[in-house]
């Protein structure tokens, strides 16, 4: 789908096929360009998974926020998929009195980092592209801050492990636990050297997003690794900074099997990105196998394509 078609689609709310949900209220394409008076355009992705008691506030204090306080076009769109909840309820209500707020709806379990590829291919239509959690640990002015650092890097993202990091409420011991070994594991074998890769507020220059958009092949949580590795390798410089966070209760991760899928998801990018990537096909059955049991979403297949279109689902 081209772009225009895309924007067309979203504004009368129609879907490209039976499967997709464009929310109505997205005003696109967002006035690009940084003026004298005018910020750059800023989408704001925000995944949803069963988010009906947890988001409502945070999309009104976005929307508030960036109305009021962003010198720029923002739009917030919602991303959900595989709701069982009435989140969707509660974003069409918001929606109705905040035209900040849209929403793109996917039925098929395309899990967070899923959810967020999809919504990465309104990309074109804004400068800046960012996504932030549905519960809102990130609040709008950490956020901001974020955006405030653009014009040093190409991408900017929230760590919780720096110094001048504020945590007003921490994550577990175990979480915390996973976090590190997760980290070293995971600076052992992309060597990324950025402290925490998988805080959820992150921004980048819409640049980006088109040029490293095909690669983006990993759906769940260790999407995150998978979009910073694929920046580096392009060229791209991506700046790491303190941010401010507070861990919210009613968290989806399920540790042990989250963290197991992670693991074999970034061993899979590794094997991607080794010249051992002849030898994956053998070991597809048995991946496909473990995912299943692990009921985590299967890795896609790389496309150049922006269609959204889910027979690039393996
Ligand atoms: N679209 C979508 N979003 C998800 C899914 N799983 C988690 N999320 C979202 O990812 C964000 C982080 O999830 P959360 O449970 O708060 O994780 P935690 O903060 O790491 O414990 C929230 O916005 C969730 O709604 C999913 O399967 N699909
Ligand atoms: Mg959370």
């Amino acid at each position: 789908m081209r772009l225009d078609d895309r924007a067309a689609l979203v504004h009368s709310g129609a879907g490209n096929s039976a499967r997709v949900t464009l929310g109505k209220q997205v005003r696109l394409p967002l006035e690009k360009g940084v003026t004298q008076t005018k910020s750059p355009s800023l989408l704001l992705l925000i995944p949803a998974y069963n988010e009906e008691a947890r988001i409502e506030p945070v999309l009104r204090e976005y929307a508030e926020y960036f109305r009021t306080k962003y010198p720029g076009d923002c739009q917030v769109v919602v991303v959900l998929n595989g709701c069982v909840d009435n989140t969707i309820g509660v974003v069409k209500r918001v929606a109705e009195t905040n035209p900040e707020i849209a929403w793109l709806e996917f039925p098929a379990p395309i899990s967070k980092g899923g959810a967020i590829i999809e919504g990465l291919k309104l990309a074109p239509l804004a400068d800046l592209i960012g996504y932030v959690d549905a519960d809102g640990a990130t609040s709008p002015a950490a956020f901001h801050d974020l955006v405030k650092r653009m014009p040093e890097a190409d991408c900017v993202i929230g760590s919780r492990w720096m110094k001048e990091s504020v945590l007003h409420q921490q994550q577990s011991n175990d979480r915390r636990f996973a976090s590190r070994v997760f980290h070293l594991i995971v600076q052992s074998m992309f060597w990324l050297n950025i402290k925490d890769t998988q805080c959820g507020a992150k921004v980048m220059r819409r640049e980006v997003v088109e040029k490293i958009h095909h690669l983006l092949r990993i759906a769940d949580m260790a999407f995150d690794i998978n979009l910073l590795y694929a920046i580096k390798r392009a060229g791209f410089k991506i700046l790491e900074v303190p941010t401010e966070w507070t861990d919210k209760m009613g968290s989806k991760v399920v540790l042990g099997r989250t963290s197991l899928t992670m693991l074999l998801s970034i061993i899979r990018l590794r094997m991607v990105h080794s010249p051992f990537h002849v030898l994956r096909p053998l070991f597809a059955p048995l991946e496909a196998w473990i995912y299943m049991k692990l009921k985590a979403p299967l890795l896609r297949r790389p496309t150049k394509s922006w269609d959204t279109d889910f027979t690039n689902l393996k």
